[in-house]
């Protein structure tokens, strides 16, 4: 049997890091709808994530992409954040929408364009230093669409060097959280493509560079719980960028696909000691909400990552290892099937009410009026989006 004080505990430990692009408009390259109430600046944004944690009680930090959300004072920006009861987290370094990196960026045949670039991302080291961020998120863009159109190895010496600088100028508590993906915008091949190219330029870099996996970047079937389990022993997972995928990089909210695949990269998370803050996992969200309001739709997923945590808690270690130990094959996937049939939320409910929450957040959010609010306080001005 599981300590079931122990399950509670380790709920209420939890934080969940949500999004500042999840709360503007998106879209698909088809067409973006925009929503009514949708923030214009990063001051709004902040606020509506504030909203989510207000409800949640898990969800404090909310992370940045720069320059979508550039300010000129970003220590007034993060006092802006404290003031609402959340923190600025990672600083996500944006190098792929300017006319310049159309044949890459870090990894730009064009020396010129390789330190337009490297400026960028070291210009949002200084952002961490000004908001008291720890993380610094590297995703890539770059690679090629035509074989032959680069040379891959050459890339790869100048995304090492690239990374190897950026390294050398974090300050002692901060990190580089460096992003794989498989394919897209670059269709041949990709620059960092997987967690195995990440690993290995984190590994040259040293221990503050570790790799963030995003669930959507995989190919289908991928084991994305062996990656989680192999990093973690690893000491190099970092964090997760959480959302859905049923084809490629849907960015749908987190354990709407598959929620049973997120209970076993959970399962993984909790075996490898992963939800102890020491061992310095983000668990963030990375999500888009293209035709759902995107409030709710942030409280929803942070509660599904809180469930899917809390059957992984409830799986029980010792008999799974004696039924391992044992060969006992059905006896071990037993274990875990009970773990995950095991409905969570009647706990999930109890723990908020404890903290002096609503047990249903989503419910709440509706009855609270802020939506109504926002969208008629949220009159003219430029609504957020992907670019603002
Ligand atoms: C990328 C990647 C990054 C995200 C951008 C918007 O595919 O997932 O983490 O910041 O999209
Ligand atoms: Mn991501």
């Amino acid at each position: 049997m599981q300590d079931i004080e122990a399950v509670r505990a380790a709920l209420r430990a939890q934080r969940i890091e949500t999004p500042s692009w999840a709360y503007g408009n998106s879209g698909t390259r088809f067409k973006v709808f925009a929503q009514e109430g949708v923030p214009r600046d990063p001051y709004e944004k902040i606020a509506d994530a504030a909203r989510v944690h207000a409800l949640t009680g898990v969800a404090p930090l909310v992370s940045l992409h720069i320059p979508w959300d550039r300010v000129d004072d970003y220590a007034h920006l993060a006092a802006h954040a404290h003031e609402h009861g959340v923190r600025i987290g990672a600083i996500n370094a944006n190098v792929f929408q300017d006319d310049a990196y159309r044949l890459g960026s870090v990894t730009n045949p064009d020396a010129r364009v390789r330190r337009k670039a490297v400026h960028h991302l070291l210009t949002c080291v200084d952002v961490l230093d000004a908001t008291g961020s720890r993380d610094l998120k590297l995703w890539f863009a770059d690679g090629t669409n035509y074989p032959g159109q680069g040379d891959i190895a050459t890339r790869q010496g100048y995304l090492a060097e690239a990374l190897a600088e950026v390294y050398a100028r974090l300050g002692a508590d901060q990190r580089i959280l460096l992003e794989y993906k498989l394919f897209e915008p670059a269709f041949y091949m990709t620059d960092v493509p997987d967690w195995g190219t990440a690993y290995a330029h984190c590994l040259e870099l040293g221990p503050r560079a570790v790799v963030c996996v995003d669930t959507g970047h995989h190919a289908p079937g991928t084991n994305i719980e062996f990656i989680v389990a192999f990093l973690l022993s690893r000491g190099r997972l970092g964090a997760f960028d959480f959302n859905s995928r049923f084809y490629a990089d849907d960015d749908l909210m987190v354990g709407a696909a598959d929620p049973f695949q997120l209970f076993r990269i959970m399962h993984e998370v909790v075996r490898g000691g992963g939800l102890d803050p020491a061992a310095g996992v983000n668990f963030m969200l990375d999500q888009c909400h293209n035709i759902e309001p995107k409030i709710p739709a942030q409280i929803r997923s942070v509660a599904n990552v809180q469930e899917a945590t809390a059957k992984a808690l409830l799986v029980d270690a010792e008999e799974l290892a004696a039924a391992q130990r044992a060969g006992d094959v059905l006896a071990a996937n037993a274990v875990l099937m009970d773990a995950y049939a095991t409905d969570v939320r009647p706990l999930l409910r109890e723990l908020r009410e404890e903290q002096g929450l609503a047990p249903d957040p989503v419910a709440a959010y509706h009855a609270s009026g802020y939506a109504e609010r926002i969208c008629a306080e949220r009159v003219g001005g430029t609504q957020a989006g992907w670019g603002a």
